[in-house]
């Protein structure tokens, strides 16, 4: 099963960004994310066995750290993975640890997280984009996400949502 590790958005930013991915005006041929899917991905594991779920449970309940809060202040291009995101200018410490716990705690390499949301995907060529509206996000959990793709769009079911702590 392919899986990963990722935030989901409440309820006002889901709305938000689902407004901000609805206006996005594409120009050139791509697929726009559907608003469910909406997400920012904290560490990608792929296609793994069901025999690791177990481990990545555990992963996913080792890792500690406190709620923060995302602002998403601008769309941009990401010409190497095709992509237009609404990204977030400042990664908090507290996510940076998180999904470093993740990647750690699941054998992963680390690696350097910038928080976006994918909009779009499968864009040849860089859209106009235009300025959005700071988009708040209150991280209070995380989940571990399974995707099945078939046709054009992926259907994410949650596996397991761990709290993010009040205090630490
Ligand atoms: P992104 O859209 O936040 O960049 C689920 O498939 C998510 O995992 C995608 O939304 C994507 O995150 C991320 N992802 C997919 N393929 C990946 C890959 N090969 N390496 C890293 N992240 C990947």
């Amino acid at each position: 099963m392919r899986l990963f590790f990722a935030l989901r958005p409440d309820t006002d930013a889901a709305a938000r960004l689902a407004d901000v991915g609805a206006k996005l005006d594409l120009q050139v041929p791509g697929r726009r994310v559907h608003p469910k899917n909406h997400h920012v991905t904290l560490a990608f594991l792929g296609e793994v066995p069901d025999s690791q779920l177990a481990l990545l449970e555990r992963a996913g309940r080792s890792a500690r750290a406190r709620r923060f809060t995302l602002a998403f202040d601008s769309l941009e291009y990401w010409p190497q993975s095709q992509v237009v995101v609404a990204a977030a200018r400042e990664s908090p410490s507290e996510l940076l640890r998180l999904a470093a716990q993740l990647h750690a705690a699941t054998g992963l390499p680390p690696q350097r997280l910038r928080a976006h949301v994918t909009l779009a995907r499968k864009m040849a060529q860089a859209p106009v984009l235009q300025a959005i509206p700071t988009i708040c996000w209150d991280a209070v959990s995380f989940s571990l996400i399974r995707s099945v793709t078939s046709g054009a769009e992926s259907a994410y079911t949650v596996v397991h949502t761990w709290p993010l702590l009040d205090e630490m």
